[in-house]
């Protein structure tokens, strides 16, 4: 039967190789990402009947291409295509985790939300809706404690379980960027589609908003595809400077505001809750 390729990943310091060591324990190996310093830590585990191979990917707070950890995940899920990610959150920090998340989302990656750390949350009096935001996220999310293995067996099991429903099938969320980004950004996928520039790897409105944030690789890729990459070009250059001069921003910071905006209105909803009196206490 066919093995199933799953990654783990997450900010530095979620928890992620503690996961990735309970999960697979010594079937592992480390070897480096073809050309640069990065780790690259596999290991296997069997769940059932089945061979799951496990990538434990290098900590990072976004995906964009300012660091080489960030380009080396994002490139290993878009080139390798894992059958899913599963995305380790410090769930005491869910909101400033789940700005990676969210990216994974509009990537369209098949995800499993792992709320690590539990321990710590509990401890906190701090109370996590899973149901509620697994819900909301649409997808699966388990509760862990990567120190001491609870919720592992049931984390790889609904990796397993969810990447084969989802059979390989991205489909990306499409979030808001407020009145001055949406129309650009809605033209510039429009183009993006229409040339099929890089949309067997990444959805156009992915490269959009990759575009619109100043992402260099990406924008290499474009200035070595020559007319798409000019017209992508002059649409940047117009709307930075229309949020230059309206706005005293950029669209870049837009687009974090609005990211983190869609964070807090699923987190609002209700997900978390504090009985005071603990947390007052700690
Ligand atoms: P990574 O950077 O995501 O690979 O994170 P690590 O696996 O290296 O873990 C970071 C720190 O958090 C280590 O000190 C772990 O022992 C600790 N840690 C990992 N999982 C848990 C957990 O579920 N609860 C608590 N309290 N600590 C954890
Ligand atoms: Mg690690
Ligand atoms: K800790």
């Amino acid at each position: 039967s066919q093995i199933l390729n799953i990654a783990l990943a997450g900010n530095p310091n979620a928890g992620k190789t503690t996961m990735f060591n309970a999960l697979t324990g010594a079937r592992q190996s480390v070897g480096n990402y073809p050309g640069v310093t990065v780790e690259k830590r596999e290991g296997q585990v069997i769940v059932g009947e089945k061979k799951i191979n496990i990538v434990d990917l290098p900590g990072t707070y976004s995906l964009t291409a300012y660091s080489q950890e960030e380009l080396v995940a994002r490139d290993y899920l878009v080139n390798e295509r894992p059958h899913a990610v599963i995305d380790v959150v410090d769930a005491s920090s869910l909101e400033r985790h789940l700005y990676l998340g969210l990216q994974f989302m509009e990537l369209g990656i098949p995800m499993i939300l792992a709320l690590n750390m539990m321990d710590d949350v509990r401890k906190s009096g701090k109370k996590i809706d899973t149901e509620k935001l697994s819900e909301l996220l649409d997808m699966p999310v388990i509760e862990t404690v990567a120190r001491t293995g609870e919720g592992k067996q049931k984390l790889i099991q609904e990796a397993v379980r969810y990447a084969e429903e989802r059979n390989g099938t991205w489909k990306s969320i499409k979030i808001s960027y407020g009145p001055d980004l949406d129309p650009v950004l809605l033209d510039m996928a429009d183009l993006i589609e229409k040339e099929k520039f890089l949309t067997d790897l990444y959805p156009p409105r992915w490269l959009a908003l990759k575009y619109m944030e100043g992402d260099v690789q990406i924008k290499s890729f474009g200035d070595k595809a020559g007319d798409i990459g000019k017209k992508l070009n002059q649409m940047v250059e117009k709307i930075q400077k229309h949020c230059r001069a309206t706005l005293d921003t950029s669209p870049e910071a837009i687009i974090a505001d609005y990211r983190y905006g869609y964070i807090a209105s699923v987190t609002r909803q209700g997900v978390i809750t504090s009985t005071g009196q603990k947390e007052r206490i700690i």
